[in-house]
Formats: structure tokens, sequence, C-alpha cells
């Protein structure tokens, strides 16, 4: 059984927004095709309370039931099965998906029989990176799809992309999908 994550595709993550990764949106119509390959599609969102020691690090982005904080408005949000919020409490940063605290990810996996976790969206060396070697850690088999992410920093994703690439964590192309 394998499973699509999509990774914080939020507004305050795209152009134009507080937290802007350039060019972040050019994925949403690779992750809109992509959802239809996969029977389990699940995302993350970084939800954030107003006042956290997040902030001490990163500009005010995606609190929580804010405009800022909803998915991309041209992702198919009707094809996710399950949304799983993370960086929800104040003292903490919450990259990785697998520190929602509305729902275990990883035990929403297990009880699936998900092996396989596909996973996209923003960014790379932050969210996707935690997300994706936490994944590891718990024994998922890992692939990133190459067109589905994108970063802040060219020279951090180029150390993050090897950094996951060592541990294990397999880099796939849409096409070979
Ligand atoms: C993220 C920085 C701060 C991310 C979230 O989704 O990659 N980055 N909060
Ligand atoms: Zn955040």
């Amino acid at each position: 059984m394998k499973a699509l994550l999509i990774v914080d595709l939020q507004n305050d993550f795209c152009p134009g927004a507080k937290l802007a990764v350039p060019d972040g949106d050019r994925i949403v119509p690779v992750v809109n095709q992509l959802m239809e390959k996969f029977d389990l599609v699940l995302a993350s969102k970084d939800w954030h309370p107003v006042e956290s020691v997040h902030f001490e690090k990163w500009p005010v982005h995606c609190v929580e039931n804010t405009e800022g904080a909803e998915l991309h408005p041209e992702l198919k949000a009707d094809r996710i099965d399950k949304i799983f919020l993370k960086g929800t409490e104040s003292k903490d940063d919450g990259y990785s998906a697998f520190e929602a605290t509305n729902s275990n990810l990883e035990k929403y996996l297990k009880d699936k029989g998900v092996k396989e976790l596909y996973i996209v969206g923003l960014a790379t060396e932050y969210c996707v990176k935690s997300t994706a070697m936490d994944a590891l850690n718990k024994g998922f088999r890992v692939y990133i799809v190459e067109e589905g992410v994108v970063g802040i920093k060219e020279e951090d994703v180029e150390k993050a992309i090897e950094g996951m690439g060592k541990a294990g964590i397999n880099f796939i192309s849409y096409e070979d999908l």
C-alpha cells in the first residue's frame, strides 16, 4: 500500500505571501495530477498559534484559522482523505508532519497498511526534509517526487537533497510513477 503526502501547500508559503517559497505554487498542477495515481492522499498543514517560539525564527505565517493557513486555492482539496495539523503548540516548531497533534500520522499510516510514502510539498529543506526523515526512521520506504517539491534557498536545498539521499530516501520523477 502506498500513500501520497502533500506537505504544507498553503497560501503563506506561496508567492506574495508572508513566508513565500519562490515559485512555490508551480507544483500545484503537478500535485493535482499526482493525486489521481494514489488511493490514499494525505496533507499536512503548518498550523501555528498566534504566539509561538517559532515566530522568533520566522516571519509570522500559517496562523491557525487564517486565510494564510488555508491550502492553495487551486489544489484539488476534495481528493485529500485527511489533513494533519502540526506546529500547533506555542513551544514547538512542528516541522515534521509526524508531529501532528490532531491525529497521529504514523499510527494512521500503519493502520492502513501503508509501506511506501510519496512526499511532495513545501519547503524542501525544512518541512519536506523533516517529514521524510521521520518517515524513514519510522520504517516507511520514502520517495520524494522531484517535480513536486520546492525549497527556499538553492544551496540549502542541495545540501538537504544530498543528506536525504545518503540517508536512504529515494528521489523519483513524476514520469516514472
Ligand atoms: C516551514 C518554515 C517554517 C515549511 C514551516 O513548511 O517548510 N518552513 N514553517
Ligand atoms: Zn511554520
